[in-house]
């Protein structure tokens, strides 16, 4: 027993010494007035990496709205970087939605993904730019992937088939990233979040995910005084989420630390069923009512649990609870309504 404990400490150990490895001390932890391209600022994902940069003490941040510069138009992209040559870029520019959205416009996910990708990737590594940090998701792994999911177990077998136009769209933009590294020495880097919930969320219930989704409709119940609200799929299938804040601090965390040539999982390592969330919405906004789950929609993927341990054995952990990050996400539904995205 002694022995077998010995030998789990060893590979412990050996493990976690093995990852530290990888941590870096990047010169973007020093370069506050270097030049950053945002791409994505106002989505849910990057107007916190906006938020964060700026606490950070960031001055130097370049964004363009989409009449602007529209990145499905390499020649476009090209020319936005000829002119403004950023020396860092945060790629968090894309085309996302709910479930049903992924199933119903697969073309539209994985055409506009993977122009996105490609353009600004190609023209980072055309104007030199010093590092680059790709967002992808976590439906890029395997349906039935062994649970939690390791980030070596990605294209080990078949992809959920509701969102496997975007996964075959993210997966493609981590490999350009891994490729570009490989072939041309190119700082790129990827990361894979989890779930993703909270303030500027897409509030839409036909096109949004999960979260938002049950807020708004539980909202809408209640203040209509309904006694039921009607739910997707069989509620039993699992889920892990994480709070954009949570996200944009791991991301630029990674950005200072990490130079690995492959993806790094970003989660919390913890899930819980769709019921569960639902019953967690409903005492949050105070819905009184029943829960019916329209079964004829889709579950998706029945488990998709990141293991965090490369992230953790950096150094980073997320700090935001579900509890508390619904809380904070229905307080700024409430003081925002004039402005939600729905
Ligand atoms: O968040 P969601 O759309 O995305 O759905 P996925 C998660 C689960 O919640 C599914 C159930 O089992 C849904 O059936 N659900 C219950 C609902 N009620 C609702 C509702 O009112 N709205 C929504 N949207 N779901 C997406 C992918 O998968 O996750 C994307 O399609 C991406 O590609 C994203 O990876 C993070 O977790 O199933």
């Amino acid at each position: 027993m002694k022995k077998i404990l010995q030998l789990s400490f060893g590979i412990l150990f050996l493990s976690s010494y093995f990852y530290a490895q990888e941590k870096i001390e990047s010169d973007f932890i020093n370069s506050k007035d270097a030049k950053i391209y945002l791409a994505g600022h106002d989505g849910l994902v990057g107007a916190a990496i906006m938020r964060k940069l700026r606490d950070d003490g960031y001055t130097n941040i370049v964004t363009r709205e989409l009449h602007e510069l529209n990145l499905l138009n390499q020649a476009a992209t090209r020319k936005f970087f000829e002119e403004e040559r950023p020396d860092y870029v945060f790629l968090a520019a894309a085309k996302v939605g709910g479930i049903v959205a992924n199933n119903t416009y697969p073309a539209q996910f994985i055409y506009e993904n993977m122009m996105i990708e490609a353009n600004i990737i190609h023209a980072a590594h055309e104007y030199g730019v010093k590092k680059l940090m790709f967002l992808g998701s976590s439906c890029i792994y395997p349906r039935l992937c062994p649970q939690p999911m390791k980030e070596e177990y990605l294209l080990t077998s078949e992809l959920e088939k509701t969102n496997e136009a975007y996964a075959i769209a993210k997966i493609a933009g981590l490999k350009l990233c891994e490729y570009y590294k490989k072939q041309y020495g190119d700082n790129f880097i990827s990361c894979m979040p989890t779930n993703l919930y909270g303030p500027g969320d897409n509030f839409d219930v036909k096109a949004g995910h999960v979260l938002p989704a049950l807020m708004m409709k539980m909202h809408t119940a209640k203040v209509e005084g309904k006694d039921h609200v009607v739910l997707w799929g069989t509620g039993s299938v699992y889920r892990e989420f994480l709070y954009v804040d949570d996200v944009a601090d791991a991301i630029v965390f990674l950005m200072k630390h990490y130079n690995g040539a492959t993806h790094i999982n970003v989660g919390t390592g913890k899930d819980l069923t769709i019921r569960e969330l639902a019953e967690l919405v409903k005492e949050i906004v105070g819905f009184e009512g029943a829960l019916v789950f329209d079964v004829t929609k889709p579950d998706g993927t029945p488990k998709k649990l990141l293991d965090v341990s490369k992230l953790c054995a950096l150094g980073w952990r997320n700090k935001v609870e579900l509890r508390q990050g619904i809380k904070q996400m229905y307080e700024w539904f409430l003081n925002h309504q004039h402005e939600l995205r729905k």
